[in-house]
């Protein structure tokens, strides 16, 4: 049976509810064999609706799924995206803390900033004339799901694409200045490097991510505003944090940048 737009509302409400007492909840599709992905991505736009209200404000998107060790790791096969709001943002060495998530990790990734409307099929050029900088950016997800387990493209979709938290470098640079498929990322915890990887990884290309992301706006009939922060998706695995941990990412050319988790 078709979900209408109040079973849209119910499915956010309760993974939003779920995300607020950081309380897991079974995967949708437990209940909802059947969930398009058009529901899924509907269902994330009601849940955004719902931290809008609230007050939060829209500043980016992120991409996952973009690199082939992430798509190993959670068994599914194809880029997604997901929503990124102002307090989702840690800032560049700040504190996160533990508490009132699920079962966060964290990841290795390179993020850039748009300065002007990205619609549709585009090329990577046009990308690259849209972004007026590259910096290096962690992700923290956290999926609201039991475990952190699901096992289709749509209950990731519904939760927003596992996205929590993000910190980005204050180091940020064209990205016509840099090899962007050819950057070394190391990141470490605690002065030891626990993921490394070739930038490339992602996508093929970072900045691949963003032409994909247009590309997914587009069967919603969406754009990417001016002024975005596009999160181009893991390079790595995610990386589990315990209390006390620092954890730095280090992009060549584009600097580090850390965070710090508390209880
Ligand atoms: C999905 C989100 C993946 C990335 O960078 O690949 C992601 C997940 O791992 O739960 O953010
Ligand atoms: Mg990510």
């Amino acid at each position: 049976m078709a979900l209408t737009a109040q079973n849209h509302q119910e499915l956010a409400r309760l993974l939003d509810q779920a995300r607020l007492e950081a309380r897991e909840v079974p995967p949708l599709t437990r209940t909802h064999a059947e969930l398009p992905l058009r529901d899924a991505y509907a269902i994330q736009a009601e849940g955004i609706q719902l931290r809008t209200a609230r007050g939060e404000r829209v500043i980016g998107m992120k991409m996952g799924l973009t690199s082939e060790a992430k798509r190993k790791q959670m068994n599914l096969d194809s880029p997604v995206y997901g929503v990124l709001t102002d307090k989702m943002q840690v800032p560049a060495g700040g504190v996160f803390r533990l508490q009132g998530f699920i079962h966060p990790k964290i990841e290795p990734e390179i993020a850039f900033r748009t300065s002007r409307e990205l619609r549709g099929k585009i090329s990577r050029e046009e990308a690259l004339d849209a972004c007026s900088s590259a910096m290096v950016a962690m992700e923290i997800l956290d999926s609201r799901y039991v475990d952190f387990k699901y096992f289709s493209l749509p209950d990731v979709v519904a939760d927003n694409s596992s996205s929590s938290m993000f910190v980005l470098g204050t180091t940020e640079r064209p990205p016509r200045e840099l090899e962007l498929a050819k950057l070394p990322m190391s990141m470490e915890v605690n002065g030891v490097q626990v993921q490394s990887a070739l930038s490339s990884a992602i996508s093929g290309d970072p900045l691949l991510s963003v032409v994909q992301l247009c590309e997914l706006l587009a069967e919603r009939g969406e754009s990417l505003p001016a002024g975005s922060i596009v999160l181009a998706g893991a390079a790595t695995v995610a990386h589990m944090m315990k209390p006390g941990d620092q954890v730095r990412l280090t992009v060549e050319g584009l600097g580090s940048v850390s965070v710090s988790v508390a209880a």
